[in-house]
């Protein structure tokens, strides 16, 4: 037994100390904090698991059944230790949480910066449809009586072309970015509930049917990034993915224009 908890504690300890088990290589601008933070209670709880697992495992052994052992008694506890370990356990979580506040503000409660590109990420049962507002600056409208999920893109989105903002709307599969800048992402979903999570980039958010979910993040690599529902949304949860690419600025406004051309043709 003692052989058994000793090993899992340590293999398991192994892989996270050599980085097997660690997040993607960062690719945006704010992930650093949250990587940071996310050590430093890795490596704390770390010491605790360390200690209380091996301490099982020593304990086992030493109270294991032997022939004269004397008669097991029950003990009614030590307050002090209790204490003890209740109290240190509080300033380990209320330290934690009080350190992290900052890092979860910057990104949850402090909004995007006013130059931030808008981008909209739709998410559906199971694919993403992401669309840009176009020079005007302004999403059009979409009539979800309208959204015929056979048509794609701005067709799945039901977007109501009478409205005169929608006729610069940009709606693609992919997420196409230019590299260094801010985006601020409004999430839709058009069922159930599902969650745009970029692991690369640190950026992990519900998004809820009747809500306009607000998330920003900076990307700071270039290259394609998967994105990952990280909610359980349906038999098809687990095909759910899509790609955020991200490119130069000229090369993003290269292609946008591409897009709007495409569009006007219409
Ligand atoms: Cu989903």
């Amino acid at each position: 037994m003692l052989v058994v908890i000793w090993l899992i504690t340590l293999v398991s300890t192994y892989f996270f100390y050599t980085g097997q088990w660690s997040p993607l290589p960062l690719a945006s601008a704010h992930g650093a904090a949250i990587d940071k933070q996310m050590a430093l209670t890795m490596v704390l709880m770390g010491v605790v698991f360390l200690a209380a697992q091996l301490g099982l495992g020593l304990f086992v052994w030493k109270y294991r059944d032997r022939s004269g052992a004397p008669a097991a008694t029950y003990s009614h506890g030590h307050i002090g230790l209790e204490w003890t370990w209740t109290a240190l356990t509080a300033v380990l979580f209320v330290g934690l949480n009080l350190m992290g506040y900052n890092v979860w503000a910057a990104n949850r409660i402090h909004g995007a910066g006013p130059n931030a590109m808008q981008v909209e990420v739709t998410a559906v049962q199971f694919t993403w449809y992401f669309r840009y507002p176009g020079p005007d600056g302004k999403f059009g409208r979409v009539d979800y009586q309208k959204s015929d999920a056979s048509l794609g893109n701005e067709g799945a989105l039901g977007l109501d072309d009478t409205d005169p903002a929608s006729k610069d709307d940009i709606v693609a599969g992919v997420l196409m970015l230019p590299v260094n800048k801010e985006v601020d992402a409004t999430l839709r979903a058009q069922d159930v509930i599902h969650n745009f999570n970029v692991p690369a980039m640190r950026v992990k958010q519900d998004a809820v049917p009747g809500l306009m979910v607000h998330t920003h993040f900076t990307p700071t690599q270039t290259g394609d990034f998967e994105v990952a529902c990280a909610e359980l949304c349906g038999l098809g949860h687990y095909k759910m993915r899509g790609t955020v690419r991200v490119v130069s600025e000229q090369e993003f406004n290269q292609w946008m224009a591409e897009r709007q051309a495409e569009k006007q043709q219409q």
